[in-house]
Parts: C-alpha cells; structure tokens; sequence
C-alpha cells in the first residue's frame, strides 16, 4: 500500500513537471519572436482598415476576403515607385493573402491595383 502511494506520488510530480515544461516552452516562443504583425482585410468595397500607423519592422498581412483577385501596391498607379518593394507583383487570389514587412519610415499611400480608386494609408514610425 504504502509503496502504491509511492508511485502515485512520483507519477503525479513527473506530470506536473511535464506541464511546467510546455507552459515554459510556450512562453519562450512568444518572447523570441517579439514580431509585431497586423492585418488589412481586402474586400470589393477596399481595404479594412486602410490607414494605419505602425512600428517600422512590422508585417502587414493583406488577407483577400473577395471573390475577385486583390492587388494591394504603393503609390502611384500603375508604376508603384513610392516603395517598389510594396508589391507583390501579382494579383493576390480570392482567399489567399500577402505579406510585407515594413522596414522604411514613412507615410506610405497605398491603393488596389485592380481597382485604384480604392486605398489608403500606411503610416510607419521608427
Ligand atoms: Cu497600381
């Protein structure tokens, strides 16, 4: 009986010890990552929310939620030279999404390229 209580014991202390480890394990990944993202949802009435000040160094995920084919890019249309980088070169299909990581300073207009009387503005502070 005793050595029963024993075992017991050592089995619920391995659990425990078990569960200690994950929560540990979870909270390292969200310190080592420390990315900042955020989204911008793409519809036919444009994008939400279409101004938006964030850190520089954080991602931008567009998330196409139309039927159509969504294009986010830089100013100005059609040749984007504001930040050539912001664009991903291709219509973004229905349901999928793009990402881009904004590492330049500054007030950046955006627009659909598809539809370019839609926009707005990403505003990126240091
Ligand atoms: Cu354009």
């Amino acid at each position: 009986m005793r050595i029963k209580t024993f075992f017991l014991i050592l089995s619920l202390l391995f659990v425990g010890a078990a569960c200690n480890q994950k929560i540990s394990q979870t909270e390292s990944v969200g310190e080592v990552s420390g990315i900042e993202t955020t989204q911008i949802v793409m519809t036919a009435s444009g994008f939400e929310p279409s101004d938006i000040t964030i850190k520089k160094g954080t991602t931008v995920t567009f998330l196409n939620q139309d039927i159509k084919p969504r294009w986010p890019a830089s100013a100005s249309h059609p040749t984007h030279t504001d930040y050539p980088e912001f664009d991903p070169k291709q219509p973004v299909v229905a349901g999928a999404s793009w990402s881009f990581t904004f590492d330049r300073v500054g007030k950046w207009k955006f627009h659909d390229h598809l539809n370019p009387a839609r926009g707005g503005t990403i505003t990126v502070v240091e």
